[in-house]
């Protein structure tokens, strides 16, 4: 079904609609992205690799803590293919390997 639209998603939506696809828990913080909150600051520099970025989305998901929403999909897509075929966890992506090869 075509689904076609005008209005850009924001990053938090991309990231938002793969956890509600995969039924994943989660808890959502909203922050004052005029006046960062230092936990937000310090978790951003850690997910940076020091490069001093402190955009939203950001993803704590136990040991990973992951910004840049595209990183965020793809981990958490990982994180559902990795839970093993057979298993009812939806995925994001195909279930093949091969297919999974060409598809971005
Ligand atoms: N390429 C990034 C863009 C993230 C981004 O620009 N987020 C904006 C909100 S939509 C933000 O955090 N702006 C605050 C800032 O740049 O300080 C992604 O896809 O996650």
């Amino acid at each position: 079904m075509p689904c076609t639209s005008h209005i850009r998603t924001a990053p938090f939506q991309r990231v938002w609609i793969a956890l509600l696809e995969l039924e994943t828990p989660f808890t959502h913080e909203i922050i004052d992205l005029a006046d960062k909150p230092s936990e937000f600051l310090r978790l951003s520099e850690l997910a940076s690799g020091g490069k001093g970025k402190s955009t939203v989305p950001l993803l704590e998901m136990g040991e990973d803590v992951v910004s840049e929403s595209l990183d965020i999909v793809r981990l958490l897509g990982k994180a559902a293919l990795s839970k093993g075929p057979g298993s009812q966890q939806p995925t994001l992506h195909p279930p093949a390997p091969a297919a999974r090869s060409t598809y971005k």
